[in-house]
This record gives C-alpha cells, sequence and structure tokens, in this order.
C-alpha cells in the first residue's frame, strides 16, 4: 500500500514524497522522545539526619552514569516548556541504548521544584503534573511520571481522570528502594516505564511496577516494602514484561473515541469530600456528623461485601444517609473487598441503593475518591448528573459488561497483512461500507496496526477520497499520533495533500504535527500557507484564524463545517 497520493492541488510546487526524505526521517524514527517528569517519593531518595528525603539531579546522578539508560551517543538539548509563561528550559538529554523493538528513547528529566514525599502530595500537585504534560504534550511521545509509591495509586487515579481525551502513553512509576541503593527495584521499574511510554501507543494513564502495566485508576497499593507493590484488583494487566518483551494485551486498552483534542481538567475537589469505612458497630450518628461536616459534597462508603451496611435500628442509618442525599450529598458504594463489585444482591445493600446510595461497583476506593472529585470540580455539574456518572465508566475505572473491545490480532501474520491490505484498497477507494465491515468483524486492533510503510489505516484515511471513512476510523479508536516508516504523522499526510477538510478533521481530533516534521511542514508552508496553517504551521494570522473558527463536524453533510457558516 502506498503512503498516500500526495495529491498537488495547485501543481506548482513539487510535494515532498515520503521517498525523498526516507532517508533522514529513518534516522529520526528510530528515536523516541519521553518526557521524565520527577516529582519526589524513595526513587530519588538519599539517607540524611532526618529519615530518607528527596534528592536533586537524578538525571546526572542515577541515569547518565547507567549504561542502559545512556548509550553514551553525543549529548543533545531538549526543549522543555517550563512554565506557565511557557518558558522554554533547554534541558541535556540521554538516550538508551537500542531496544528489542528497534527503537531507542531519548529523554529528558524534568525535576519539579519542590520534591515531595508522596504521602504529601494533594490536588496542587496533580495540577502540577497534568499542567506539565499539557504544555509539553506536542513536543514528546510520551511521558513517564516518577513519584513515590505512598500516594501513587490515588495520583493514577486522579490524573486518569484529568487528562481528558489522552492520546499518548502516561506512565507513572516509583519505587521501594531508592536507585542508589545497591539492590534496587528502580532500575527495572523506569526502564520498564520508558520503553512502555516511548514505544508503545496506550494512551491511557498507566502505572509500571514489578515488571506488570496497570490502568492506573485500577490500582492499589498493596505491599508496604515488597517490590510487588501494586496491584490491579479487578483488572488484568494492560500489559507483562517477561524476557526481553513486554507483552500488551491490546484488548485492553482504552483509546479516546470522542474525535476531540487533547485538554486538561484541573483543582479536583478534595477538600468537599470524605471517605468513611463501616464497621461492625458504628453508630449512625458518627456517619451523620461525617455527612454535616461544613460543605461536604461527597462521600465514599467502604461498605462489607457487596455493598452492605448495618440499617441501624428503626432504620436509623439509612435515614441519615437519606436524608443527606436529599441535601444533595453524593454517596458512593464500593466494597472494603479487594475484589469483585458492589451489587444489590442482600436486602441491606438494597436498602442502601433505596436511598439513593450510588453503586460504585468494582472501583478501588482510590479511583472511587478521586473521580468523585474530578466530576465534583466540573462545570454545571449536578448531585444528579454526578450520581449517574459514578457508575458509568469514563476511563475504565469499572467494569461495564457492555464496552465495546479492541481486539489484537490472533491470526497469522499473513492473515493480518491481507486483511489491512484489503482494508487499505477500501480506503483508496473511499469504500466507506467495506471499511465498516471489516472493523467490524473483530477486527478493531488493525486501527493502529501498520504496513510494510508504518502505514496505520488513520495514514490512508488521511488521503482518502473520503472524509467518512476517516471520521469513522478516529470515532473507532485509531490514534492519531503513530508515525509511519518515513516519520510522518497522519496530519502531515493530509495537509502535504492539500485537504484542508481532513487537516481540519485530525486537528479537531487532537492531532498535531511531531517536533520532528516542523522544519520539511514550515518550508512547505511557504508555498501553501493555506492547509498548512489548518495543520497549524506557517503565517501566524492564518493559524490565528483557522483556530479561531469552531468547526464541527456535520453528520448529516459529512463535512467539516465553519461555525460561522453553521449559524
Ligand atoms: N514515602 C515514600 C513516598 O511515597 C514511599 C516510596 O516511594 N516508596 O514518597
Amino acid at each position: 500500500v502506498s503512503t498516500g497520493t500526495n495529491l498537488d492541488l495547485t501543481g506548482t510546487i513539487k510535494m515532498e514524497t515520503p521517498e525523498l526524505d526516507a532517508a533522514k526521517a529513518e534516522e529520526a524514527t528510530q528515536e523516541s522522545r519521553v518526557l521524565i517528569i520527577m516529582t519526589g517519593g524513595t526513587i530519588c531518595m538519599q539517607p540524611s539526619p532526618s529519615g530518607f528525603i528527596p534528592a536533586r539531579g537524578f538525571q546526572e546522578k542515577c541515569m547518565a552514569p547507567v549504561p542502559t539508560f545512556n548509550d553514551g551517543s553525543a549529548s543533545a538539548t531538549m526543549d522543555v516548556v517550563a512554565n506557565a509563561a511557557r518558558e522554554i528550559q533547554e534541558n541535556p538529554s540521554l538516550r538508551t541504548p537500542m531496544t528489542a523493538y528497534g527503537r531507542q528513547v531519548r529523554y529528558t528529566v524534568f525535576e519539579f521544584e519542590e520534591l515531595l514525599d508522596s504521602s504529601s502530595i494533594d490536588a496542587r500537585g496533580w495540577t502540577q503534573i497534568a499542567q506539565a504534560i499539557e504544555r509539553n504534550y506536542t513536543l514528546f511521545d510520551g511521558f513517564v511520571i516518577l513519584h513515590g509509591t505512598d500516594s501513587l495509586a490515588y495520583t493514577c487515579s486522579a490524573l486518569s481522570f484529568m487528562l481528558q481525551n489522552l492520546g499518548k502513553p502516561v506512565v507513572l512509576t516509583g519505587s521501594q528502594a531508592p536507585m542508589l541503593e545497591l539492590q534496587n527495584d528502580a532500575t527495572d521499574n523506569l526502564l520498564g516505564s520508558l520503553v512502555v511510554a516511548g514505544l508503545f501507543m496506550i494512551p491511557e494513564v498507566c502505572l509500571y511496577f514489578n515488571n506488570r502495566l496497570f490502568r492506573g485508576n485500577r490500582t492499589t497499593k498493596v505491599a508496604a516494602s515488597d517490590f510487588a507493590a501494586f496491584d490491579a484488583p479487578n483488572c488484568a494487566p494492560l500489559a507483562v514484561t517477561n524476557s526481553m518483551r513486554t507483552n500488551v494485551n491490546w484488548d485492553m486498552v482504552h483509546r479516546p473515541t470522542s474525535l476531540e483534542p487533547f485538554s486538561i481538567q484541573t483543582n479536583l475537589d478534595t477538600t468537599h469530600v470524605a471517605c468513611l469505612r463501616i464497621f461492625p458497630g458504628i453508630k449512625p450518628e458518627m456517619v451523620d456528623a461525617v455527612l454535616k461536616l461544613d460543605g461536604l459534597r461527597g462521600l465514599i462508603l467502604e461498605t462489607f461485601g457487596a455493598g452492605n451496611a448495618p440499617s441501624g435500628q428503626d432504620n436509623a442509618m439509612i435515614n441519615v444517609l437519606a436524608s443527606a442525599i436529599k441535601r444533595g450529598i453524593v454517596i458512593v458504594n464500593v466494597t472494603q473487598c479487594l475484589t469483585g463489585s458492589v451489587s444489590p444482591v442482600y436486602a441491606t445493600g438494597m436498602s442502601l441503593s433505596r436511598a439513593g446510595v450510588v453503586a460504585g461497583l468494582d472501583m478501588t476506593t482510590e479511583g472511587a475518591l478521586t473521580k468523585l472529585a474530578y466530576l465534583l470540580a466540573l462545570p454545571e455539574s449536578t448531585p444528579e448528573s454526578i450520581a449517574k456518572r459514578m457508575s458509568v465508566s469514563i476511563r475504565g475505572e469499572l467494569t461495564e459488561s457492555s464496552l465495546p473491545i479492541f481486539r489484537h490480532p490472533d491470526g497469522t501474520l499473513p492473515e493480518r497483512i491481507q486483511t489491512l491490505t484489503s482494508m487499505g484498497y477500501a480506503i483508496a477507494h473511499g469504500d466507506l461500507e467495506k471499511v465498516q465491515a471489516i472493523t467490524k468483524t473483530e477486527h478493531h486492533w488493525l486501527l493502529n496496526d501498520a504496513d510494510y510503510s508504518g502505514n496505520t489505516p488513520i495514514h490512508l484515511a488521511a488521503t482518502s477520497p473520503s472524509i467518512k471513512i476517516l471520521h469513522f476510523l478516529l470515532s473507532q479508536g485509531g490514534s492519531v499520533h503513530l508515525r509511519n516508516r518515513a516519520g510522518r504523522t497522519p496530519l502531515f499526510l493530509a495537509a502535504n495533500a492539500g485537504l484542508s477538510e481532513h487537516t481540519l478533521l485530525l486537528r479537531k481530533s487532537g492531532a498535531h504535527l511531531h517536533s520532528d516534521e516542523r522544519p520539511a511542514a514550515e518550508l512547505l508552508a511557504r508555498h501553501r500557507p493555506f492547509v498548512w496553517g489548518m495543520a497549524g504551521v506557517g503565517p501566524k494570522e492564518i493559524r490565528q484564524r483557522e483556530m479561531e473558527e469552531e468547526w464541527e463536524w456535520d453528520a448529516g453533510e459529512n463535512r467539516m463545517i465553519s461555525g460561522s457558516a453553521l449559524s
């Protein structure tokens, strides 16, 4: 399958072809770019008279001298957007040796000004991490967050909600023993995280620990000192590293399907939520006292078994809960058990749900608490809308039986290539029905799979005669960020082909040019400012104008329509 037609509508300039710059690009695509954000935790700690404390200079002290983190190549700097004023910091970078996947990972460590023991992190710290990712989103292929283990599961959960329409991997890790200890778990945890963030298109907030990659909002810390510190009791790992490979369970990977660009929600409301564990003999008065705390808006109730709590004499407990719910407090029921789900099978559990307590199904306490804090922070949320969303999966944080699944190839390689080829053929001929049929029959996996040129179906659809196909594949969760063997993103191909609607649709879905593509794009933009302006390069006025327009997908017309045209 070819890389795209590179239609030249003006006929005045010769478009760059992938073949021409293949050699140059080949080199660039050997490297992925990862930003490591250091927030503190044991991984960077050193002993002090008052016990272990976080220490600065992680990259120089702990990574540069280690051959697995540094192939000794000439040092290059990487730009990092350092703060709200968008000041650029030129950080020294390092590069890993060649991985088993034929790519190296170039990275730099961005240290927060204040490094914390994670037991001191709060919603401000989560905001800081989300903002660091947002400011640097277009400069890197993936992100690794180094963090203490104590509150790591909370941070993972919080970020999974805060990072909206995430299209790139964000991997959190830490360690039980500091990197500078002779026998530690830090080296393996960090290396595994770097590989996932740099080489796998898993656009989720994940936690990598002790050779396993978990969905972040399913995790909980299960051991205070054991290296196997984390587990996701109700969700199988997304990937497992054994021998020299990391094997991804692609069936499980969540992908954004809403055709919106990446954005963040900050300032989760952790000050008006509480968490209370039921115990035998607990008094309704105690629960009432918590529910009457000044300004309280939400409570996570950790109940017995499948979601049961004592009803209290004369239903006193139920009455306390029901009256709080009437006052607008959202109460969510999660189980104290490590595995399983809240379900109204017993009378005691059923009376809770009749009183208006929301079933948190199989969410962890960490997941439920941060989700509640997130929903409370959303503008225009009401107790009713929050209650409704607490029982529905928004980032894979709870198990819903009817979620769509993304299959990975079961078939042999030739079969896969055959399917990809028929997919490519259908896309090139604008045959939407065929594309839909292939995708439907268990072939969701091929959305991010690539042909011999490294083109995914989204690359091919970026220059397909039918924009409907591009829209369809994006809505199924195809990634806009993968690059083909020539180092090109789908957005580059669409703009290079002069296809403005395709370009706009990709932009609206969060696509941006990779930093390696920018020099070529800036050059091409001189000759064709309009379409490249839509892709986000070239003269400022044009870029500005395109961004100010509110573009929308018109389902009736199957086209992108600007807001001004709509009104
Ligand atoms: N107290 C440390 C922290 O959470 C524990 C660790 O990282 N292993 O920052």
